[in-house]
């Protein structure tokens, strides 16, 4: 009696713990929802939108001074022809912040979109291919045609088109999506940064892109995440390594949505700030600068004594919930004689 009692005891538990076990194997596969949620699970879905989301992998490290100059001709009359090739996606899942998957929308598979890059005068063409489901269209800050302004030509999925101008004014300036609604395809993640430097150039500096943005996951037209450069905390949890004595460039744009105004606000030293990069006489000489939407600055600033430095948002708010990281300024000079 006693053995049978063992035996179906046994066979009891195979049964419950044998199901358990299969079901931890079994790999969690990410799913869009048609309202744009992205979900991950193990278990069927019962809302799917046909396709399952690619999951997207993101380095704000290398995002921070990847300069994209494009692929460089020069035309008979001397001027010199800059190429891109940009293509427009909305099916990839990004994991924005742990356990937190957001359906992200690209130019080249990144938000924001490759820092397009040219000198006064150059003539830029844009190869764009939109591989969407949506309509989608590059719009570029700066003086071009009307038919180059990204605004009327939508562009519909599988469709192409190609913009060309002369890279100008001078300045830091900006691209994004301009289908309607536009908030909702500049929140998922349409836009990038565009510089065109002066023929002379710049002085030599440490070149850094900061896109101040934010992610609305539970799309309820309010931010729930901050950031710089889309990855909420990031370069708190992996400080920007920079040089003492060394001029810092940072080309700072603001493209947040939902939120009228951003900021940002710089530990330990005081920055020159140029607006939109277009004159060459600094607006102020401040640790703190404060803008609306799609406004841009060029910032200029350098560390006198090594340490690690905040910036983040004054507005706590925003800072609390992502837009908040840190530099690590070492005294490189320092340790080079110390090795001589
Ligand atoms: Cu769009």
């Amino acid at each position: 009696m006693f053995m049978i009692l063992v035996i179906v005891v046994s066979i009891s538990t195979l049964y419950f713990v044998i199901p358990a076990v299969s079901d931890a194997a079994e790999e969690p596969k990410t799913f869009l929802t048609h309202t744009g949620l992205a979900i991950q699970t193990t278990g069927d879905i019962i809302d799917p939108i046909g396709y399952t989301g690619e999951l997207l992998e993101f380095d704000p490290e290398s995002y921070l001074r990847d300069f994209d100059y494009g692929t460089v001709s020069e035309l008979e009359d001397g001027t010199i022809l800059r190429e891109f090739t940009i293509t427009a996606r909305d099916d990839q899942v990004m994991e924005v912040s742990p356990g937190v998957f957001y359906n992200v929308w690209t130019f080249n598979g990144t938000v924001p979109g490759p820092t397009i890059r040219a000198t006064e005068g150059d003539l830029v063409r844009v190869h764009f291919s939109n591989e969407g489901s949506k309509s989608h269209t590059m719009h570029f800050h700066g003086i071009h045609k009307a038919e180059m302004d990204g605004v009327f030509e939508n562009v519909g999925p599988g469709g192409k088109f190609i913009y060309e101008f002369f890279a100008e004014p001078v300045g830091l300036h900006l691209y994004h999506c301009h289908v309607h609604p536009v908030e909702e395809h500049i929140a998922h993640g349409l836009y990038g940064a565009y510089i065109v430097d002066p023929k002379e150039g710049r002085a030599q500096a440490d070149e850094l892109v900061f896109v101040l943005n934010g992610l609305d996951t539970d799309f309820d037209g309010e931010n729930n995440f901050y950031g710089a450069n889309t990855v909420p905390f990031y370069y708190q949890h992996h400080p920007v390594e920079i040089s003492t004595n060394e001029l810092i460039r940072a080309y700072v744009v603001n493209i947040l949505e939902f939120d009228p105004v951003n900021n940002f606000h710089l530990h330990g030293t005081l920055f020159h700030h140029y607006p939109a990069g277009t004159d060459t006489v600094p607006a102020g000489f401040n640790d703190m600068l404060t803008m609306s939407q799609g406004e841009r600055e060029i910032l200029e600033f350098e560390y006198k004594y090594p340490g690690l430095y905040m910036f983040h948002a004054h507005n706590t708010e925003f800072s609390e919930k992502g837009w908040v990281g840190s530099f690590l300024a070492k005294d490189t000079n320092k340790n080079i004689s110390d090795e001589i």
